[in-house]
């Protein structure tokens, strides 16, 4: 009802639609029109009513709503629900419980704030309340468990994209999962996976970006390796234009990914990455490799080119030497 009315409002712009118009069209009493205006300003729309014209819309609030999403997406899978949260621990976490209890592919968990946000092997994303993007999305694509990471691949190719289009922002991939402009993080991935042994039954694709962050919003430790798509250009932007542009990016990586052809995404991947042709350490759980990347491989490794011959890395933390 809420999102119908919405969309009237929207539709009329400028104009007032009269309590009559709207409870005709929604098929609801006055009063039951009046209940969802109250509603939608506690989300925070700006809605002027005067008693013989009506209801105008005159400001909409900077919320990642399913609503102001949803009407833009135009996509088959991604974005199939929509569930928004002002705050939660972990919006990974919150997919993963839904996709336990069977929710299909595509639906999306945002969250405007997260008190637990996390990063890969324990570590943590920092997100100030209503300034980034916290997104997770959940995938039941028809692969094996080896073939997973290759998802992570295609969220950085998704994102390297979304910022791509924005003018004067130059986006680099660094192996796996962090997207970094002129060198400092913006957006990192975490991709969490439940499997058998053959077969994924979900995966989840935790995604987070800094897009209005000011340095001054982050803790000291990441002012010198953080970075914003506001900080880099200087302007805001609007969060929700940001992720539908991501989530249309995503759709048009995956929908071919699911049908077995992803050799024209690892070829983006190869040109967005910062990582190809440079030295690096990189350590993993078992060890630390040493050499110069050479090539990413179909399943996801990067070959890393050491004294003692090349080496498949699946696995782990670059750093640039
Ligand atoms: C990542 O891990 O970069 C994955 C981040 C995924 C976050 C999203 S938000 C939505 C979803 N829900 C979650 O709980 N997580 C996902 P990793 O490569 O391990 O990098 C973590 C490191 O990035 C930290 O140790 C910090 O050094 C750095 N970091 C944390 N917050 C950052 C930020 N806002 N901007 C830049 N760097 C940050």
């Amino acid at each position: 009802m809420k999102s119908k009315i919405l969309e009237l409002l929207k539709q009329k712009q400028t104009d007032y639609v009269s309590g009559e118009q709207i409870s005709e069209a929604v098929g609801i009493s006055r009063s039951a029109v009046w209940k969802h205006i109250k509603s939608l300003r506690k989300d925070g729309y700006t809605i002027e009513s005067h008693s013989r014209v009506g209801y105008k819309l005159t400001a909409t609030p900077d919320k990642l709503y399913p609503e102001e999403i949803c009407s833009q997406l135009g996509t088959e899978v991604i974005g199939s629900g929509i569930v928004h949260l002002d705050i939660t621990d972990s919006t990974n976490n919150v997919a993963k419980e839904l996709a336990s209890s069977g929710a299909p592919e595509g639906v999306v968990v945002i969250a405007e704030e997260q008190s637990h946000g996390r990063g890969r092997l324990g570590r943590t994303w920092i997100s100030p309340p209503g300034k980034g993007i916290c997104v997770s999305i959940i995938l039941r694509p028809d692969i094996s468990p080896i073939d997973a990471p290759k998802l992570t691949l295609l969220a950085a190719v998704a994102l390297a994209r979304t910022f791509n289009s924005y003018p004067g922002v130059e986006p680099g991939i660094k192996w796996p999962n962090d997207i970094l402009i002129k060198g400092k993080k913006i957006s990192g991935v975490l991709t969490e996976m439940n499997a058998e042994l053959e077969r994924v039954n979900f995966i989840v694709l935790g995604i987070g970006i800094n897009v209005n962050t000011k340095i001054e919003e982050l803790p000291e430790a990441l002012m010198p390796i953080a970075t914003s798509l506001s900080i880099e250009t200087k302007r805001e932007y609007s969060r929700r234009e940001v992720l539908v542009n991501l989530l249309k990016n995503l759709e048009e990586l995956y929908l071919p990914f699911k049908n077995g052809n992803y050799s024209m995404m690892l070829e983006e991947w190869k040109k967005y990455s910062v990582t190809l042709n440079r030295s690096v350490r990189v350590v993993s759980q078992k060890e630390v490799i040493q050499g110069k990347a050479i090539d990413l491989g179909e399943d996801g490794a990067m070959l890393v080119e050491t004294v003692e011959g090349p080496v498949r890395v699946l696995a782990g933390e670059v750093s640039f030497i």
